[in-house]
């Protein structure tokens, strides 16, 4: 996150972390991605944070500090990944940048709903242009590309879709499957170790999850705001999903 502060701990309980190393390792877990918590088995996160099928995958909930082992956080195997059946990488944009993780239930549980781990609602009506939401992430800073072991956040507002795809910012690269939030100006922005991970915005005091941090030209640059995916477009797509399953 860019232009981003220390998350207040408990102000994002639906944030997890993705984290990988090479299969049949006793190596680290490695950080590489964000996701969000929708159901206490069920982890909503970018299509391009799960191609790579030769590693083993974990999620840590609940965590503020990747550094060290807190009290409250809670590390959740992986069962199965679902990726969108039209996910594509493009020359400059990733389309249907979106999938879904099955955690593994351990006595009947995967996610222990607590004060540090709640699932977040899925928005399944648009939020006006302007409208002020937050991203949060363990990803790359103005200062540090390797990402922030604290978890930031900062607030980014909604930019209409016509002046997002204008020829000025992204031209045809955006499109429905997608949205941008930010400032035009640059700054504040989400970044790489940010994808997949949540853009939510407020109604009447319930946060929804709109946005999955999925690409962009650099990060915090001028005219060149976040790319999202756009949830909304995906709820039944979500819902057959998590039924079928
Ligand atoms: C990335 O490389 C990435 N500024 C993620 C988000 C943004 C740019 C790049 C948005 O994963």
């Amino acid at each position: 996150i860019y232009g981003g502060l220390k998350a207040i701990p408990g102000s994002h309980p639906w944030q997890a972390s993705l984290q990988v190393r090479p299969i049949g390792t006793q190596l680290p877990f490695q950080h590489v991605c964000g996701g969000a918590l929708i159901k206490p088995c069920w982890i909503l996160t970018a299509g391009h944070c799960v191609r790579d099928k030769q590693k083993q995958m974990r999620v840590v909930l609940g965590g503020v500090d990747l550094g060290k082992h807190e009290t409250f956080d809670q590390i959740v195997e992986v069962e199965s990944v679902i990726i969108h059946e039209k996910y594509k990488e493009t020359a400059d944009s990733i389309v249907n940048d979106i999938a879904l993780m099955k955690l593994k239930a351990v006595d009947g549980r995967c996610a222990n709903e607590t004060k540090f781990v709640k699932t977040v609602c899925l928005a399944d009506s648009p939020f006006p242009d302007g409208t002020e939401c937050t991203i949060s992430g363990w990803g790359a800073t103005e200062t540090s590309e390797y990402g922030s072991s604290q978890l930031l956040d900062a607030k980014v507002l909604l930019i209409p879709q016509d002046l997002c795809s204008s020829s000025r910012v992204y031209s045809t690269a955006v499109d429905d499957s997608m949205l941008c939030a930010g400032y035009l100006q640059g700054g504040v922005d989400s970044c790489q170790g940010d994808s997949g991970g949540p853009l939510t915005c407020q109604r009447d005091g319930v946060h929804y999850v709109y946005g999955l941090v999925s690409w962009g030209d650099s990060c915090g640059k001028e005219n060149k705001p976040g790319v999202y995916t756009r949830v909304t477009k995906f709820t039944d797509w979500i819902n057959s999903k998590i039924q079928a399953a």
